[in-house]
């Protein structure tokens, strides 16, 4: 069993499809680990996504992750971290495929709606930025 992060970002939880998120995630047979509504701080977003420091859109990409509200969850599944990104979908919304996530409730390449990480090493910094142990279940 893999473990994967995945995050209902601000536009998301503003647009209120947590809900509708969710229930993809649980009809795509994951089962929920973790689960918390957070807000970042700034300085939050940005040790998230640290290894993003260097790229153009890294100021921009942390004032939006801590604009408001996030979902973030553990999913467990055979395969999750690559079964989670398909069912998102590419980074930029319009080139992901009809029915994913980002295609459905995505707006642009940077308020894509959700997060999933990318890698099982990404997976263990990722969890670990939001769950102690003893909130997985
Ligand atoms: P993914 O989330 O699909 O793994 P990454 O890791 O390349 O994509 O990018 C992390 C986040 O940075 C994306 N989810 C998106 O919000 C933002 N992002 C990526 N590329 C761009 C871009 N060219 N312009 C603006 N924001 C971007």
């Amino acid at each position: 069993m893999e473990r994967t992060l995945a995050i209902v970002k601000p536009d998301a939880v503003e647009k209120r499809l947590v809900g509708s998120i969710i229930q993809r995630i649980e009809q795509a047979g994951f089962r929920i680990v973790g689960l918390r509504l957070r807000s970042l701080t700034r300085a939050e977003a940005e040790g998230f996504y640290a290894v993003h420091r260097a790229r153009p859109f890294f100021g921009s990409l942390a004032s939006f992750m801590s604009s408001g509200p996030i979902v973030v969850m553990v999913l467990e599944a055979e395969g999750a971290i690559a079964r989670w990104r398909d069912l998102m979908g590419a980074t930029d919304p319009a080139k992901a495929p009809a029915g994913s996530i980002r295609a459905e409730f995505g707006t642009n390449i940077e308020r894509n709606a959700t997060h999933g990480s990318d890698a099982p090493e990404t997976a263990a910094f990722e969890i670990g930025y939001f769950f102690a142990g003893a909130d997985l279940v």
